[in-house]
């Protein structure tokens, strides 16, 4: 409880929410075989960070979550697919994702990209036929963003430069450009999108750019560090993975302590930047402070 915020409620009510709208996601994919692809890494749990990042900023924005579910149910579906595709033999190459065999060692390499490919696209149709209510200039930036974030200028930017550094020295700024892009673009993506769904000004989305820049590095900062202290077990991927692809992390170029502290300062960074929205801004408040106190 923060100043009267209770933001353990508010993750599981968020969640909860998430999780119904996901279930109902998925048209009547055909065959059977690619929508039971889908929905064993769509339904497989997560943090669900990414669609209550987008629902808490429509909220600070004024506007109605409701509203923006239907992107919030997009950048999962983008998530998962980056997943799927990242673990394949050809990528990171790993046999466990949130705590369940990867989606290529259970449908085979050919349907866990098929099933990644449609992901992507009914992401897409999620933001563009099916999102009722929010007007249509609205859905085109947000169509904007999302495009960015999956693309060259975001995902598959970083994790060109990410599989090409493996093994390499890679100096600090290389390191945050991957990162930013790899990870940090569709949580940017998130953040912007539930404001753009409210309509905000553009001060309020200037300064969520600042935020979700802080949070998306933060976030990576504390991957690499868990990457290295926590177990597979906890983190329901296997552990340890950097270090056996010799990947250059935060904690190998910086060691441990300022790492954590380099993620600290960035997570008080996104939330000064929020602070003229005090009440509102709550929930972006305590999930800036969730990235860097997560075990997982
Ligand atoms: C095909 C358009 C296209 C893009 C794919 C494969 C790829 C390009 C990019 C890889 C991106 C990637 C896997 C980044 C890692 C991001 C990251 C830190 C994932 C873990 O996110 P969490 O902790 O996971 O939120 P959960 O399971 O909780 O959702």
């Amino acid at each position: 409880m923060v100043g009267g915020f209770d933001f353990q409620q508010y993750l599981l009510q968020g969640r909860e929410v998430v999780e119904a709208a996901l279930g109902q996601a998925l048209g009547p994919e055909r065959p059977e075989s690619l929508r039971e692809a889908m929905r064993y890494s769509l339904l497989a749990g997560g943090k669900r960070l990414r669609p209550i990042l987008c629902l808490a900023s429509c909220e600070l924005a004024g506007g109605d979550p409701a509203l923006a579910l239907p992107t919030a149910t997009a950048l999962e579906m983008i998530h998962t697919m980056s997943l799927i595709h990242d673990d394949l033999p050809a990528m990171d190459n790993d046999d466990l994702r949130r705590g369940r065999p990867t989606n290529h060692k259970v449908y085979g390499e050919a349907t866990a990209i098929l099933a990644g490919d449609a992901l992507l696209t009914r992401a897409f149709e999620m933001v563009a036929l099916r999102s009722p209510g929010v007007p249509a200039d609205r859905l085109l930036q947000v169509v904007g963003e999302l495009s960015l974030a999956a693309g060259a200028p975001g995902l598959v930017g970083g994790q060109i430069v990410d599989l090409a550094s493996e093994g390499v020295e890679v100096d600090l700024a290389t390191l945050e450009y991957i990162h930013l892009h790899k990870t940090g673009a569709l949580l940017q993506a998130a953040v912007l999108s539930g404001a753009i769904i409210a309509g905000a000004e553009d001060n309020l989305l200037t300064a969520l750019r600042c935020y979700s820049r802080a949070i998306g590095l933060a976030f990576q900062i504390i991957d690499d560090i868990l990457d290295l202290t926590a177990s597979s077990e906890v983190l329901g991927k296997t552990a340890g993975k950097d270090l056996t692809a010799d990947k250059t992390t935060y904690p190998k170029l910086l060691g441990l302590e300022a790492s954590r502290n380099r993620a600290d300062s960035l997570v008080q960074e996104a939330q000064q930047v929020l602070e003229p929205w005090s009440e509102a801004a709550k929930p972006l408040l305590a999930l800036a402070g969730y990235i860097t106190a997560r075990d997982r």
